[in-house]
């Protein structure tokens, strides 16, 4: 069976009754996904996305104060009073094992959230592009990629990923007849996708990093298939 496939190149570019019932990949390289990825990788129990930091704060006063850790940036910053912001470096095992993460970011984790009537949400990066592709391309449903962009704009190392998923998951034969989003996202790849880390250095959103660390981020984000694993958010919960 053929796959349609559809693109979103932002978080606000689709409604949440789009989504109801289908299945999605969100994407935000820099770098919530990339720091979901990691974390769970390196054995944290779950995660779980949050839009603000009142919520944040309603669903940790339940919770055992040892067992999780807040998290989460504002124009990439960690949000003051919180344990972690949202460098995938700041989660390693001896931080993260065991506990459940109260992530709050300012596009990957709203775009996470805004899914929640989807049949499954797999989360998506560079560091787990095969695994994705895999499951995708395993459960043959139809899919849409939602790239969380950033602030309402596109971000280039978003879609540049979403045109992998679908090179991936076409086999590099993107047909005629799919869908513009997935047209436009998968010509970005064909023209950026062979030195995917020199290109997404040059993205506006890697530039803007660049300013808060030395690119540490940027280089760990573009490592390609670090990670077999393909985190699913299910009842507010990603695990
Ligand atoms: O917007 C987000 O969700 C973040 O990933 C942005 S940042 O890389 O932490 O600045």
């Amino acid at each position: 069976m053929k796959q349609t496939i559809d693109v979103f190149s932002t978080a606000i570019a689709f409604q949440e009754e789009e989504v109801q019932g289908r299945t999605v990949v969100v994407i935000d390289v820099l770098r919530a996904c990339s720091t979901i990825v990691t974390a769970l990788e390196n054995g944290a129990k779950s995660i779980i996305p949050i839009e603000d930091m009142g919520t944040g704060g309603q669903i940790a006063m339940n919770l055992d104060p040892t067992s999780y850790l807040m998290c989460g940036e504002r124009d990439g910053v960690k949000i003051e009073g919180y344990q972690l912001g949202n460098s995938p470096l700041e989660y390693p095992s001896d931080v993260v094992k065991g506990k459940t993460l109260i992530l709050n970011t300012t596009n990957g984790t709203r775009a996470i959230a805004k899914c929640s009537q989807a049949k499954s949400v797999i989360i998506g990066c560079f560091l787990n592009l095969k695994a994705v592709v895999k499951e995708l391309k395993s459960s043959n449903n139809d899919f849409i990629l939602i790239c969380a962009g950033w602030k309402n704009r596109i971000s280039l190392e978003d879609m540049l990923c979403a045109g992998a998923i679908i090179d991936g998951v076409t086999n590099g034969k993107l047909g005629l007849q799919s869908t513009d989003g997935a047209k436009v996202a998968f010509g970005l790849f064909e023209k950026y996708g062979h030195d995917i880390p020199e290109v997404v250095e040059t993205s506006n959103h890697s530039m803007r990093l660049q300013k808060l660390n030395d690119g540490a981020d940027i280089a760990y984000c573009t490592q390609i298939n670090k990670i077999n694993r393909t985190p699913v958010f299910t009842d507010g919960i990603i695990t």
